[in-house]
C-alpha cells in the first residue's frame, strides 16, 4: 500500500494508524482532551460532547491540564507499547485554546520525542499557527473541510467567531473556508502532512464532495477522510433535532469511490472520541482516568 511514497513520507505514515490503514492493525493512537473552546458553531457538533462529530451520545471527554496530559501519555505509552501517535482533537477546537495545546506538545515533545504528535482542527486559527505547529515538529495536521462555497457553508455552520466578533451566515462560512484553505497550503508548503476529514451530509454537501476532495488534493493534501454525518435525534445536535439523515453506508461509499480516482481515500476512520485510548475502534480510554492513572503511580 505505501510502496509508491518516498522514503521521506513513508517514514511519517508507516506508524500512524490513521494515515495508513495496514498501520492501524498494529499501532494506536491515543487523545488528549485538553481543549475545551471553540471558534465556530457546526450544526453537526454538541458541545456536551466531542469534536469530530461524536458517535456516542451520553458520554463526556475529561478535561485534562496539559500538565495532567502529559502524566497520561506516560502512562499509556508505559501500558501499551504499540501507541506511537497522540492527537488533539478536541473537545472543542485544539486551535482555538493555543496556550493549551502548545504547551501539551511543548512538554510531549521534550520529554517524548519518540511519539508522534497530531492535531486536528476546524481551520479557522490555522494560519496564524501554522509557524509554533512546524516548531514542534507536528508531522500530521487534519483539518475538517466540508465545503468550499460559502453559500453550502452557510448550511452547515451558523456562526463563526472572528476578531473578537461573531459572524453569520455566507460572510462567516466565506471567511472560515479562506483560512482552511490558505492554512492548507501553508502546511503543504512546509511538507507537513495534511489529511482533510470531511463529514458528508445528504442533500447539504454530499454533491458538492467531490469538487472538495479535487481542490484539497491539488493543495498538496495528502489524505482525504469522508465520514458520514452522525445525527441521531437524542445527540441534541441541530441536525439532530431537524429531522437531518446521515448517509446510508452505500451512498458514503459511493461518495469515498467517486472521489477516489483523485485521492488517497481514509477508509478505516473510527470517529474517536477527544479521550479514545487504543487502537483504531478499540477504547481503552476507561483504563486511564486521572484518578487510575494517579493510583499507578
Ligand atoms: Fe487522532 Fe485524528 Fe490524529 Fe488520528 S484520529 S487527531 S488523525 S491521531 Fe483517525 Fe480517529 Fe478517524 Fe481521526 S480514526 S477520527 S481520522
Ligand atoms: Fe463542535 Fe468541532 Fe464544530 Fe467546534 S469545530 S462546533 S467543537 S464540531
Amino acid at each position: 500500500q505505501l510502496g509508491h511514497l518516498s522514503d521521506e513520507i513513508r517514514s511519517k505514515v508507516e506508524n500512524h494508524p490513521c494515515y495508513s490503514e495496514d498501520a492501524h492493525h498494529y499501532f494506536a493512537r491515543m487523545h488528549v482532551a485538553v481543549a475545551p473552546a471553540c471558534n465556530i458553531q457546526c450544526h453537526y457538533c454538541n458541545r456536551k460532547y466531542d469534536c469530530s462529530n461524536e458517535s456516542r451520545p451520553g458520554v463526556v471527554s475529561e478535561l485534562l491540564t496539559p500538565e495532567q496530559a502529559v502524566k497520561k501519555t506516560m502512562a499509556v505509552a508505559a501500558n501499551i507499547p504499540q501507541m506511537t501517535v497522540l492527537g488533539i482533537a478536541g473537545p472543542g477546537d485544539p486551535l482555538a485554546n493555543p496556550e493549551r495545546t502548545f504547551e501539551t506538545f511543548r512538554r510531549l515533545s521534550a520529554e517524548a520525542p519518540d511519539i508522534k504528535l497530531c492535531v486536528s482542527t476546524n481551520g479557522l486559527a490555522l494560519p496564524e499557527s501554522v509557524e509554533e505547529l512546524s516548531k514542534h515538529n507536528i508531522d500530521h495536521v487534519t483539518i475538517t473541510i466540508n465545503c468550499v462555497d460559502p453559500e453550502i457553508g452557510a448550511q452547515i455552520y451558523p456562526w463563526i467567531f472572528w476578531e473578537n466578533k461573531r459572524i453569520k451566515g455566507v460572510k462567516g462560512a466565506k471567511i472560515l473556508i479562506e483560512q482552511q484553505q490558505k492554512g492548507l497550503e501553508m502546511l503543504t508548503a512546509r511538507g507537513i502532512l495534511v489529511k482533510v476529514n470531511s463529514v458528508m451530509i445528504p442533500g447539504v454537501n454530499d454533491k458538492h464532495l467531490a469538487e472538495v476532495s479535487k481542490i484539497v488534493k491539488a493543495k498538496g493534501a495528502f489524505l482525504h477522510n469522508v465520514m458520514p454525518l452522525i445525527a441521531e435525534a437524542e445527540h441534541g445536535t441541530f441536525y439532530g433535532v431537524m429531522g437531518q439523515r446521515g448517509p446510508t453506508q452505500d451512498e458514503l461509499m459511493d461518495l469515498q469511490d467517486s472521489c477516489s480516482g483523485d485521492m488517497n481515500m481514509m477508509r478505516h476512520c473510527r470517529q474517536c472520541r477527544a479521550d479514545a485510548v487504543g487502537l483504531l475502534g478499540e477504547d481503552r480510554g476507561d483504563e486511564f482516568t486521572m484518578d487510575k492513572i494517579e493510583a499507578m503511580e
